[in-house]
């Protein structure tokens, strides 16, 4: 068998040029000759920032005085001990680079690459040396990589917004070069682990496992790829998956083979809440013709069938993911790398975000082209939590070049990436790229490219080939949004997948009950990240929604005016940073709901919504749920409440009011339904009820009376709306002209073993009732939000990780207790 050795030990980083051009600073002088200890893998700015030569780049302003560093050349080197093992073969594996690098091992040059996707192999037997040797990867700076490249082959139009950067001329993590949420920090670094691997006879080069089931049969076919130190060896592959076993001979001179496995009757692999999640082991060994073990590859995989239903309808044509013959409605959410800086991002980081998400009831998620093809630990947590994943080609936002060196690269990072992550069942479709189709035709691009081409062929051509000839068990997409044709426009309500964005850039979120978008693959709002991440991050003095370092984590064109724009018609304009900050969250919380139950309502035709976005990179404002320090935001908790599999919503349809009971889940929903509609006070002025009755995976509408449904004063009444245990509300107003009573609220504290209970008693109508934990303790968390009372009911939040007593004047009102039009809540106390 061969032997892998990690080379992740006594590694140095020295600055060793600067290309400061434009005015950037340049290598501050303390820099210049410093030798920093660096970690393998890793990247330069964490290792400044743990050497303590910079500033934490996520606070205040400064990351804008680190622009330096992305316009600096690196170099990172080691020596280690070796000892010739007598094997055929000695090579460096490289899983990632980031980005453009020149190898040298004891002086000699070994390579250079220039792409962050891409893992590299070399045979450097030749190089090694027995006792010391030195290891030395040198990066050029990938900022002038890329302008260079740029000023070569000519410039390309990119995002019709924000100062563009050259992101679309290097194959690298585009969104470090800053983006609508995220900033400039152009990294450089060994980003993956980095090992030698000694080898005899042959390996294993490539494992293609293509799972699917057939009429119950779980099918696989492991296409192995064998690399050889002895080209005449006689080899065997056998392989193994739930005690099915299949060999084949290699023949000398042959370097690829498949094995064939049928298993019949397998546990089906479902997204959750449509069924379990078994998994089983894959084991490919490779043994030389007298039986000596030389390699062996293991990966757990799950037996389901997948397809993208796009047939054409009496609407247009469909977007639909169909898991083991059942159309799934994605309840998804979109998913940017989790840090600027992606080494830092272990298995335990991915399950916990991973499992966020799953408690929001999220069933999907976009992996976008701006970030990265996630690390196997992303798809692993995706595999055991039952969370689908669309993976995106990484292109965004920009025309790419369809030449040297960018088409090579294209081409061999596809084929290598498909090939990684197709043994995994949560991966059920791959995406050509992020609007870019859509740049080309809406974004003034034709007039600029002027003939030029601009990513097309990677979207119709390349990318469509190289999944169907890696991983033809996959459905491959163009881009989204894409409506299936070039005759049709790529964001065509009636087609394929849509974006929603102008309710956020430019009208408001009531814009979304005019469309109903066959599969939905991006819509948003934004919202502060929660208090205690921004003043972690922020430290104005006096902090405002418009201080410099809070303006400086709001990276989208206009930002806080399109948060002002979105708040006027529904908030009274807030006057302090404290209202400022809950109202806008609020009202992030209040647009995706508004959106997803619009959108949840037209099942059927409309078969996904994919929120922007799941999570951040940093500390900012943004469209997350989940923030840059992992804290959940109201709208985390307003998404696990409108993508319950079974959401009882009220519509409005043809002039009037329907309940519309929504059921996601395999089982039938019979529920009967009390409809009230009562005053603020209390007084029920109007009550109806009826028999809901949902089939599985689908939708039933029922018509309100109109007398109940018709209000006598607008601004203070509600339509109290129960189904079994679900209930929701319905306004005749909007909350800036709602006559809420002034809360009166009766608050506990009640210590108990798991937390901290706080119980809520409302003598008044109270909605959207919010803790704040975060206010108290920033390592404490709260277990629900945006809670609606009626006068005389009581709710129970449960606070975790309190690392304090709280007492009840702490907790008993603004800014930890809060509800919407709350301002005359008195201000907490001070203790
Ligand atoms: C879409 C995305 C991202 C962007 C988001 C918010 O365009 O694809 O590029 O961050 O909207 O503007």
């Amino acid at each position: 068998m061969g032997e892998w050795r990690d080379l992740h030990q006594d590694w140095v980083l020295n600055a060793v040029a600067s290309g400061g051009t434009g005015g950037e600073p340049k290598i501050p002088a303390a820099l210049a000759s410093a030798t920093v200890p660096a970690s393998v893998p890793g990247c330069v700015h964490t290792d400044l920032l743990a050497a303590g030569l910079i500033p934490d780049p996520y606070l205040d302003r400064n990351e804008h005085e680190l622009r330096w560093i992305g316009r600096t050349d690196w170099r990172y080197a080691t020596t280690f001990d070796w000892q010739p093992g007598g094997t055929d073969r000695v090579d460096l594996v490289c899983d990632g680079l980031d980005t453009v690098a020149r190898i040298e091992l004891n002086g000699s040059p070994v390579a250079t690459t220039q792409n962050m996707h891409r893992s590299y192999r070399f045979d450097v037997g030749q190089h090694l040396r027995p006792g010391a040797n030195e290891l030395v990867v040198t990066f050029t700076s990938a900022q002038a990589y890329a302008e260079n490249l740029k000023d070569q082959l000519g410039d390309l139009p990119g995002p019709n917004s924000a100062t563009p950067e050259p992101f679309n001329f290097i194959r690298k993590m585009a969104c470090n070069f800053g983006w609508d949420w995220g900033p400039i920090l152009v990294t450089a670094g060994i980003w993956k682990p980095i090992r030698l691997h000694s080898w005899q006879t042959a390996r294993l080069a490539k494992v293609r496992p293509l799972v699917t089931v057939e009429g119950g049969v779980g099918k696989v076919r492991a296409v192995v790829e064998v690399d050889r130190a002895d080209v005449n060896a006689p080899l065997t592959l056998t392989a193994e998956v739930a005690g099915v076993r299949g060999r084949v001979d290699v023949a000398p001179g042959e370097t690829s083979a498949t094995v064939a496995l049928e298993v019949p009757d397998p546990r089906l692999w479902w997204p959750h809440g449509h069924g379990d999640q078994p998994l089983y082991d894959l084991d490919v060994a490779l043994a030389a013709g007298d039986g000596t073990a030389l390699d062996s590859w293991s990966h757990r995989i799950g037996f389901r069938h997948v397809r993208l239903d796009t047939t054409p309808d009496e609407t247009g044509s469909a977007f639909t993911i169909v898991v083991n013959g059942v159309p799934i409605f994605a309840r998804g959410a979109n998913w940017i790398p989790d840090d600027c800086f992606p080494s830092r991002i272990g298995p335990e980081r991915y399950r916990a975000r991973l499992q966020q998400a799953k408690d929001a009831h999220i069933d999907l998620l976009r992996v976008w082209g701006g970030g990265i093809y996630e690390q196997e630990a992303f798809y692993d947590a995706a595999n055991e939590l039952g969370i689908l994943v669309w993976q995106d080609f990484l292109f965004a936002c920009a025309a790419y070049p369809e030449e040297s060196p960018i088409a090579e690269e294209v081409e061999a990072e596809a084929r290598e990436n498909v090939a990684r992550l197709m043994p995994h069942p949560s991966l059920v479709l791959w995406n050509g790229n992020n609007e870019n189709i859509w740049g080309y035709f809406d974004w003034g691009w034709q007039a600029r490219l002027d003939g030029r081409t601009w990513g097309k062929g990677y979207y119709l051509d390349v990318l469509a080939r190289v999944v169907a000839e890696t991983d033809p068990t996959r459905p491959y997409w163009p881009g989204s949004p894409y409506s299936g044709s070039f005759d049709i426009h790529p964001n065509a309500d009636d087609h394929g997948c849509t974006h929603i964005w102008d309710a956020w850039n430019q009208k408001d979120y009531a814009v979304y009950r005019d469309y109903v978008p066959r599969f939905l693959a991006e819509f948003g709002w934004q919202g502060p990240p929660t208090w205690a991440t921004l003043t972690r991050a922020v430290h104005d003095e006096p902090l405002a929604s418009d201080s410099p370092g809070v303006l400086s984590h709001q990276k989208a064109t206009d930002g806080n005016g399109k948060l002002a724009r979105g708040l006027a018609p529904h908030f009274d304009e807030p006057t302090t940073v404290a209202d400022w900050h809950w109202v806008t969250q609020l009202n992030q919380a209040r647009a995706l709901t508004y959106g997803i139950e619009h959108f949840r309502s037209h099942r059927g035709r409309c078969m996904g919504t994919v929120i922007w976005q799941l999570n951040d990179c940093w500390p900012v404002t943004s469209w997350a749920a989940v923030d840059g320090d992992a804290r959940r935001k109201p709208l985390w908790y307003a998404l696990r409440k409108v993508y319950d599999p079974r959401l009882v919503t009220v519509q409005p349809r043809d002039g009037g009011l329907d309940i519309i009971g929504i059921n996601d889940g395999a089982e039938a929903w019979n529920a009967e339904v009390v409809v009230e509609r009562r005053a603020f006070g209390g007084e029920v002025y109007a009550q109806w009820t009826a028999k809901l009755e949902v089939d599985p995976r689908d939708t039933t509408a029922v018509r309100i009376p109109a007398d109940v449904a018709t209000p006598v004063d607008a601004a203070s009444e509600v339509l109290v709306v129960t189904a079994g245990d679900r209930r929701t509300t319905w306004y005749f107003a909007e909350d800036k002209d709602l006559a809420y009573p002034q809360p009166e609220l009766d608050v506990e504290v009640v210590p108990n073993p798991s937390g901290t209970q706080v119980r809520v008693a409302a003598r008044t109508f109270v909605r959207d009732l919010a803790l704040f934990a975060d206010r108290l303790d920033p390592a404490a968390r709260v277990d629900d939000m945006l809670v609606t009372l009626l006068p005389g009911e009581t709710h129970a939040f449960l606070i975790e990780g309190l690392t304090r007593q709280v007492t009840r004047e702490e907790v008993a009102g603004a800014p930890v207790l809060r509800s919407a039009g709350d301002g005359q809540v008195p201000a907490a106390q001070a203790p």
